[in-house]
């Protein structure tokens, strides 16, 4: 855990389509573009979102975003992000409808950046009500967590109650390291033996040798910065999303 304040990157994935359970929502937001709202540290990877993550025993909020736009995050990032700008009126959140993270599982949206530009919702164990926004975009070339829960999915999609074609997207090759290859994440994932999602001890050391070979280490092979190096393209892409209006900055 960090220690000062965590900068993250809000990624806005517009939703396209909502799973028929949470289809109500569409009546409930006075016609507003619906965001989920993903919290990362790496938005240098985005280029490799294969689907995007709730956590099923959470429950999301719709909050009012400016420029008739809402947000699907916890209610906790709801309240830091209206200390922060971001929410239709300053310091105050406006919420416009409540929902159950399973819910939310199948529906259909964007990913900023995505060589997959469309993923889908689906279901994880471990993500924390009490980080971020509660959303997880999923990323599993490099994130250790996103692949061995995408690799869960995979094999029981009847028992996780999905839908095969929500897990249907490959992991991207999106940046390449000396140690690990062009894949970080399953490279980690197969040398540290880690079976599930449920390997929550090795999973937590596979993250922190990816994240420190990427960053230190790590080369673009895709997008707009391919040939940089991960420290300087992090910014960049970070920037660019922003710019955009796809992203925005967001600290807690
Ligand atoms: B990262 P830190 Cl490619 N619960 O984004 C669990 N995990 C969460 C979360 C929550 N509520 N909110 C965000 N996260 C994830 C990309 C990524 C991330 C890659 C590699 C490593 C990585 C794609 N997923 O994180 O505890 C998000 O996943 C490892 C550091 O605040 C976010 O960045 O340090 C990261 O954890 C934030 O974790």
């Amino acid at each position: 855990e960090a220690l000062g304040p965590q900068e993250y990157t809000c990624v806005k994935m517009e939703v396209v389509q909502f799973s028929d359970a949470a289809k109500d929502l569409i009546d409930k937001v006075g016609g507003r573009k619906i965001f989920l709202v993903a919290a990362t540290l790496r938005p240098e990877t985005m280029y490799g979102q294969t689907n995007c993550f709730v956590g099923t025993a959470i429950k999301y909020g719709v909050f009012a975003g400016k420029d008739n736009e809402a947000y699907v995050c916890t209610y906790r990032a709801a309240r830091n992000m209206a200390f922060q700008g971001i929410s239709e009126t300053a310091g105050k959140v406006t919420q416009l409808a409540e929902i159950e993270g399973t819910k939310l599982i199948g529906s259909k949206i964007k990913a900023p950046f995505g060589i997959h530009p469309e993923v889908y919702v689906l279901p994880m164990d471990n993500v924390l009500a009490t980080k971020g926004t509660g959303v997880v975009t999923s990323v599993p070339s490099d994130s250790p967590d996103d692949f061995a829960t995408l690799t869960d999915l995979r094999k029981k999609p009847e028992f996780y109650k999905i839908d095969p074609a929500w897990v249907a997207i490959d992991p991207i090759p999106v940046l390449s390291t000396p140690t690990y290859g062009d894949m970080s994440a399953p490279a980690l994932v197969k040398q540290l033996k880690i079976q599930s999602q449920k390997d929550t001890k090795q999973l937590a050391e596979a993250k922190e040798l990816a994240y420190k070979e990427g960053f230190y280490a790590g080369t673009m092979l895709v997008g707009e910065y391919k040939g940089l190096p991960v420290q300087e393209a992090k910014t960049k892409v970070r920037a660019s999303m922003t710019e955009k209006g796809l992203a925005f900055a967001y600290a807690e």
